[in-house]
């Protein structure tokens, strides 16, 4: 590893925004079951008649074993429990008022911007970086760079669905080093209680609303406490395995409008199988290309989908199981955020770190798509 220089890339500070709703899993079980017995019972004769097969009750034991889940924040609690609803309430604006996305966003970059002791005027760039963007244009980071007031400069949004703030992080830091931006928000608002289909039982637990900001500054501009960026990488390579195939050509789809298929769909089990060996052997790489050893590493900021596959991606980077301390879990109380989680825990769970100490920001999800971005604490 080089010694820093004045125009390299580093992260100046992060911000997180948190919905003031929060869903135990007792209450979500309690209303899909609900929601199945009323199917059920509506859907009898049919049932009975073998035409159909009868909705299957959701567990809370489940949801924790399988995937370390306890709760999630929304936008929305009591729309998405009503078993009439079942899905967020977030009224239309007028375009003259500050979109809902744009809003969760801004809060995040705000809460950056002050941690950093940095005026909205000064950021050249931002990027809105997430899974769901509320409409094709004009950019959500258009708007938000005007909802900060950050004047000149420009905006651009950009979907790699979990990966999203990574593929952020390196865009930012590549602007950086090119000399075309000194100062980058990479702002990542998730609802995704707007893209989760509640009344599926076998992902009805799996997401949660929140949004994250993070800048990424020139290391001569930046405040005092930062984090060097050691390195970036980016990968991705197709795969149907968790796919969403909402979109503007659906109606030109004729029937097939609004069926289940156009929300977010996973085959989980197949997921988890294939994302576990090409995230370790991308991270086992990228140490390797910057010198490191998993000893090196004090913490692990992972990307926040499943307890259990972040305990073997751990072990096989560490190698040894990590321990909390060492992989900090905020999905328990936020569920998989897509491309926020990873950064929550980075922002919940780096503040205890010493200078000189390194860690790993990683993401993983739909595309499939992966990035990893090692930093160091300045100091
Ligand atoms: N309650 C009780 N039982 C259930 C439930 C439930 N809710 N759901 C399923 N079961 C049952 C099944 O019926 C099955 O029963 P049986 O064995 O009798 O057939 C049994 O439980 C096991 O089912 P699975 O094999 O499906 O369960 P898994 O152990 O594989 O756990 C998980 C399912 C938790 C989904 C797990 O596979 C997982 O987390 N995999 C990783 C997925 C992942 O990381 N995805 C990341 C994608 S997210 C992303 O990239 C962002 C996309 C955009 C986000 C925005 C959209 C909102």
């Amino acid at each position: 590893m080089t010694s820093k220089r004045a125009a390299d890339p580093v992260i100046a500070a992060t911000g997180l925004f948190t919905p003031p709703h929060s869903i135990s899993n007792e209450e979500l079980v309690e209303s899909y079951n609900r929601y199945a017995e009323n199917w059920n019972a509506q859907h009898a004769d049919a049932i009975a008649a073998g035409d159909v097969d009868a909705k299957v009750a959701s567990s809370t034991e489940f949801i924790e074993k399988a995937s370390g889940i306890q709760s999630r924040h929304v936008m929305d609690k009591w729309s998405v429990l009503d078993p009439q609803i079942m899905a967020p309430r977030l009224p239309e604006r007028p375009d003259e008022e500050l979109s809902v996305l744009a809003e969760i966003g801004v809060a995040a970059a705000k809460m950056a911007l002050e941690r950093a002791g940095r005026d909205a005027g000064e950021v050249d760039a931002v990027l809105c970086a997430c899974s769901n963007l509320q409409r094709p244009y004009p950019a959500m980071a258009v708007e938000i760079q005007d909802a900060l007031g950050m004047g000149d400069g420009f905006g651009f949004d950009m979907n790699v669905a979990c990966s999203s703030a990574t593929f952020g992080i390196q865009t930012a830091a590549d602007f950086i080093r090119a000399g075309n931006a000194r100062s980058v928000l990479v702002v990542s608002p998730e609802i995704t209680s707007g893209h989760l289909n509640w009344r599926d039982r076998d992902s009805h637990f799996i997401f949660g609303d929140v949004a994250t900001a993070v800048l990424v500054e020139r290391a001569d501009m930046a405040p005092a406490a930062h984090w060097d960026i050691l390195g970036t990488r980016l990968k991705t390579s197709f795969s149907n395995n968790i796919r969403n195939n909402f979109g503007f050509l659906n109606r030109a789809h004729s029937e097939t409008r609004d069926t289940d298929d156009k929300w977010f769909v996973q085959e989980g089990r197949k997921v988890f199988k294939e994302v576990v060996p090409m995230v370790s052997a991308m991270i086992a790489d990228h140490m390797n290309e910057l010198g490191l050893r998993g000893s090196q590493l004090r913490r692990l900021w992972l990307h926040q989908a499943n307890a259990n596959m972040n305990r073997l991606i751990a072990h096989r980077v560490l190698g040894h199981e990590a321990t909390e301390d060492e992989s900090p879990t905020v999905l328990d109380r936020y569920a998989n955020t897509s491309s926020a989680g990873s950064i929550i825990a980075f922002h919940e769970h780096s503040g205890d770190l010493e200078a000189g100490d390194i860690g790993l920001i990683c993401s993983f999800g739909a595309g499939y798509s992966a990035g990893t971005v090692f930093v160091r604490k300045a100091g």
